[in-house]
């Protein structure tokens, strides 16, 4: 009986070890900020469900693995709007998160989406964007997916989507509108393995048009 006792400890105790050091030790996402700038006539921010003061004091800080790098830094940009009215695709990925003009691209209206391709299947913890922050707005219908199959029909993940009357139609999504500012959304992704990062808008409450300035896929 003694011995059984101890099989069962010693087994039990090998396998706490076993999932300790499968563990990942957590750490705060940071990264660096573009200062903050407003400029021009500010704009009412209208919109259902914008998050309240509230909801940013509660939201929590964003974890991720400790030793996850940005990579998408320099990885392929393509986009619904192949011509960008402003600026080139390059410009989402090339680590310049300035809020200048010629710092952001800017796509036609309606529904448009960017996809990087981060070259080989990685796990994803977390994805942090700037749409545009020298102006006070919120962009609609922010849906953002990762996926290994390029055109997103299969093995899908949307890890924020804030259309909540499903005007995108990809389905209702239940995160807050927000307002951008220079230190962007980050969004924090559950280890989904992917090698591609779709990010939708569907205009801002300036006007009709999609910016980016920045996107970062934070992982391993
Ligand atoms: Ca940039
Ligand atoms: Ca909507």
């Amino acid at each position: 009986m003694k011995k059984i006792h101890l099989l069962i400890t010693s087994a039990l105790v090998a396998m706490l070890a076993c999932s300790m050091s499968a563990q990942e030790k957590m750490v705060p996402f940071k990264t660096t900020l573009p200062k903050p700038k407003l400029a021009g006539t500010p704009v009412a921010v209208k919109v259902a469900n914008l998050e309240t003061a509230d909801d940013i004091a509660k939201r929590p800080p964003v974890m991720i693995p400790e030793g996850s790098t940005n990579l998408a830094q320099g990885k392929p940009v393509t986009a619904s709007d192949a011509f960008p009215v402003i600026g080139m695709l390059e410009q989402v990925t090339d680590g310049d998160k300035d809020s200048d003009e010629g710092c952001f691209v800017e796509f036609g209206d309606g529904k448009q989406w960017v996809q990087i391709d981060l070259e080989k299947e990685a796990k994803i913890s977390a994805i942090a964007v700037w749409h545009f922050h020298s102006q006070a707005r919120a962009y609609s219908d922010v849906i953002v997916q990762i996926s290994n199959d390029p055109d997103f029909l299969a093995g899908v993940t949307t890890v924020f989507n804030n259309d909540h009357d499903n005007s995108a139609g990809l389905g209702a999504g239940k995160d807050k509108a927000y307002i951008d500012t220079n230190k962007g959304r980050v969004i924090p992704v559950n280890a989904v393995a992917g090698r591609y990062v779709r990010l939708y808008s569907n205009g801002n409450t300036a006007n009709t048009a999609n910016h980016y300035i920045e996107v970062e896929v934070w992982g391993k």
